[in-house]
């Protein structure tokens, strides 16, 4: 069977689930909120439903119920590679089954069929001018997209509610079989004499990207190990969260993910990964090129925290263990790049970070996430123009935010509209609350 037809079997399957938890236990309590959790972000409350991923903060993110290790060990793997197909890890999320290899190769054709960028994409990014960000032009590119949308040509035309996970299916494969060829593009014309490299028809998504990229073997290795890894963490990440909450109002996957993409582009969010090398690289400047002793690293921590700023790639809003994310990326590099300097360095400001960060005392996890490893791998393979890491994140968190409208559409999920509250209010309710 197709993976549209899988899909919708599931959803038709799942709907009665959704629709008796609202009917018949909607007013069942699952949480209380405090005035910290009000004023500080909406931490921790439970208002988001998602069962495509879901992110314990001891044990780390699990895809469909699976560990990061199960996953690569269960997915069908690209022939002489290391990591699975990403098509597969799409398969995996959409469905919460382990695709056979020839239902991943049904994706990958798919992919194939839908990735050519039409003219007018290529010349909205090549209006913007060079020195713009590349999440800019990333997500210029996405947005310029969205005349091609089924599902407002569709819900335009008149559509049955029951039909909307259909044409949002067909928007959200259109736009991921894009996204590395925007992507691509941006790299080549921003940092390689603006020449191009096209897209193989016999490669998978990670061989195409490296291709396009221009970056030799085992790049396409790191490109599906980088896809798969970023690609969800449950619904709350300001990524994801704003994905789901604009698509919401019925706004389509195109407005959806750039809107995404413009939280990914916050330095507290995915922009974490360009600061990572960003500091590292600073670092090494004002050593002269020379590694500094874990004495050196701990005064130039003390120096970041003690000007107001924080340690990039440290902490985070759920997790209060190290990212496996981060684990897995160390066991690349262990195996691909073990005596890399800038590999060390990494190392060892995992030695030194959580204990200065620690005896700072602010924040809730002092180890390392995600973004504190990525770079440095990226770097070894000679894509050093770190403000273009964050567009790679971009990519790979497209297959999980996708996946999730398609859901939210399948599902019927409402539109997003939360209550607000004054500070009058939060102040009364503070005083007559019982004394503890
Ligand atoms: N360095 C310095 N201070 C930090 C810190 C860090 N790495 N992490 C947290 N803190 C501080 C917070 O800024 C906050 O300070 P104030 O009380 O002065 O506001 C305090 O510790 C408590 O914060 P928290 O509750 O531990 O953390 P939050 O849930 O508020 O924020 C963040 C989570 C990830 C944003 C935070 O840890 C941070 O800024 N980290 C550095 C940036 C980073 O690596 N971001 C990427 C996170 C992963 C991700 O989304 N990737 O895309």
């Amino acid at each position: 069977m197709s993976l549209k037809d899988t899909l919708y079997q599931k959803i038709e399957a799942w709907r009665p689930r959704t629709k008796k938890l609202l009917k018949d236990y909607g007013d069942v309590k699952i949480d209380d909120v405090t005035i910290e959790q009000t004023v500080g972000g909406a931490r921790d409350i439970k208002a988001l439903v998602t069962d495509i991923s879901y992110l314990d903060p001891q044990e780390g993110i699990r895809f469909r119920d699976l560990t990061i290790p199960e996953v690569m060990a269960k997915l069908p793997k690209v022939p002489g590679s290391e990591m699975p197909y990403v098509e597969g890890h799409f398969y995996l999320l959409l469905t919460g089954e382990i695709p056979t290899l020839s239902e991943v190769q049904e994706v990958q054709a798919e992919w194939r069929k839908r990735g050519g960028l039409p003219l007018y994409v290529v010349e909205t990014l090549r209006a913007l001018p060079r020195d713009a960000h590349p999440m800019t032009m990333f997500t210029a590119g996405i947005l310029a997209l969205q005349r091609e949308s089924q599902f407002a040509r569709r819900y335009a035309e008149g559509m049955n509610k029951n039909d909307y996970w259909d044409p949002t299916y067909e928007d959200a494969m259109n736009l991921m079989a894009k996204l590395p060829a925007i992507a691509a593009y941006v790299y080549r014309m921003k940092y390689q004499a603006d020449i191009h490299i096209a897209a193989d028809a016999s490669l998978d998504m990670g061989g195409n990207f490296a291709r396009m990229m221009g970056v030799d073997k085992p790049y396409d290795d790191v490109s599906r190990m980088y896809f798969i890894l970023h690609s969800d963490h449950e619904s709350g990440n300001v990524s994801a969260h704003t994905g789901h909450l604009v698509a919401s109002s019925l706004s389509d996957v195109y407005y959806a993910y750039a809107a995404a993409m413009c939280g990914l582009a916050g330095p507290l969010h995915g922009l974490a990964n360009q600061e990572v090398l960003k500091w590292i690289q600073n670092v090494m400047k004002k050593m002269s090129g020379k590694l500094p002793t874990k004495a050196e690293l701990e005064a130039f921590l003390w120096e970041t925290l003690n000007a107001g700023q924080v340690v990039p790639g440290y902490g985070h809003a759920v997790l209060r263990k190290t990212d496996p994310r981060y684990t897995a990326q160390m066991e690349f590099c262990k195996k691909h790049l073990p005596d890399y300097p800038l590999f060390q360095l990494v190392n060892m400001i995992y030695e030194v970070a959580p204990g200065v960060l620690t005896k700072q005392g602010k924040a809730k996890n002092p180890w390392p996430n995600v973004d504190a490893q990525s770079g440095v791998i990226q770097w070894y393979y000679g894509v050093t123009e770190y403000d273009f890491y964050t567009v790679l994140f971009g990519i790979g968190r497209a297959l999980g935010v996708l996946s999730n409208i398609i859901w939210d559409r399948g599902l019927g999920y409402s539109i997003e509209r939360p209550k607000s509250v004054t500070t009058a209010m939060l102040e009364k309710w503070a005083i007559e609350a019982p004394k503890p």
